[in-house]
């Protein structure tokens, strides 16, 4: 039996908590997949930009793949809360293209560097973020919602993003508080029935309230870092970095792919919050598949 040791969303929880983290945050040796500067940085602050990592070039399949999914609004889609745009795609590793590029060595080997184990996708997701008219992301650590509503047991997790489109000051880049994964926010409040819909779409559970906000910015010594970049760069962070992104009035999209890579040691349990397991498509537990190299 798995026992939390990350108290949220829990009924004795009266008031927000900060606790330690108690998993190192890069745990693997180092093996050549990033430089002494690149984990230190990443140790630090919780995330790290690798910009050119895959050429635009490159990457041409997966973005005529991605607008393909974001026409066809499949079913594992999640629509903006106006309701006719795709918010976001998830499962997308079902597609040989997403799994062949999920598979790519370099990252393999940063994943493993860093979890300091094999790993398996825990999520793969595309998140639009079109032109216009779409919605930012709140606050929020994903291992707050991964640890309670999907059961995963320790902070052994990192998330890789691949840039699809330029993220530019003007389209809602990703921001990252540094050094606000070392510790972790228990938060007030429950997790309804079927809670996956709705925080998809516009996160009301495990929010970080102002005041705790407040003080991992003051932590991180008044820093709130934007993150641009361009199509082919990847920024992995933390899966208990706090990061959230402001909504993209601009013309221009900021489609980005993400493909979370969990420890194997690592598996979710049963979620924490005591409610049935997310589905599968947001969070893999029946399609466990340890993530070989490509040939
Ligand atoms: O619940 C999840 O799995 C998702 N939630 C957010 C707000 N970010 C990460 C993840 O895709
Ligand atoms: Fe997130």
């Amino acid at each position: 039996m798995t026992h939390s040791r990350y108290r949220s969303r829990t009924a004795d929880l009266k008031s927000p908590l900060f606790a330690p983290r108690y998993e190192k945050v890069v745990v693997g040796e180092p093996r050549g997949g990033l430089t002494a500067f690149q984990r230190d940085f990443y140790e630090a602050n919780g995330y790290l930009v690798m910009d050119g990592f895959f050429s635009k070039g490159s990457l041409t399949p997966v973005v005529e793949e991605a607008v393909k999914l974001f026409h066809s609004k499949p079913e594992t889609a999640i629509m903006e809360p106006t309701g006719d745009v795709v918010r976001s795609v998830f499962a997308v590793h079902r597609s040989p293209v997403f799994d062949r590029l999920s598979r790519c060595a370099r990252l393999l080997a940063i994943a493993r560097e860093i979890v300091g184990d094999s790993v398996y996708l825990h999520q793969s997701r595309i998140n639009y973020k079109a032109g216009f008219s779409s919605t930012g992301w709140k606050w929020h650590s994903d291992f707050e919602t991964w640890h309670v509503e999907d059961g995963m047991p320790t902070m052994r997790c990192v998330s890789a993003m691949i840039a699809l489109s330029d993220n530019t000051d003007i389209n809602g880049p990703l921001m990252i508080v540094p050094g606000s994964h070392k510790r972790f926010l228990g938060c007030v409040g429950d997790t309804p029935d079927g809670n996956y819909l709705q925080h998809l779409k516009d996160q009301k559970t495990g929010v970080p309230d102002e005041s705790s906000m407040l003080e991992f910015v003051r932590d991180a010594g008044g820093r709130i870092d934007p993150l641009p970049c361009c199509t082919g760069s990847v920024v992995l962070f933390d899966c208990n970095a706090i990061h959230g992104s402001n909504s993209n009035v601009s013309p221009f999209r900021r489609t980005n792919l993400f493909f979370v890579y969990n420890s194997v040691e690592n598996r979710v349990v049963r979620p924490f919050c005591g409610k049935n397991p997310r589905p599968e498509h947001v969070a893999t537990r029946e399609t466990f598949q340890i993530l070989e190299d490509l040939p």
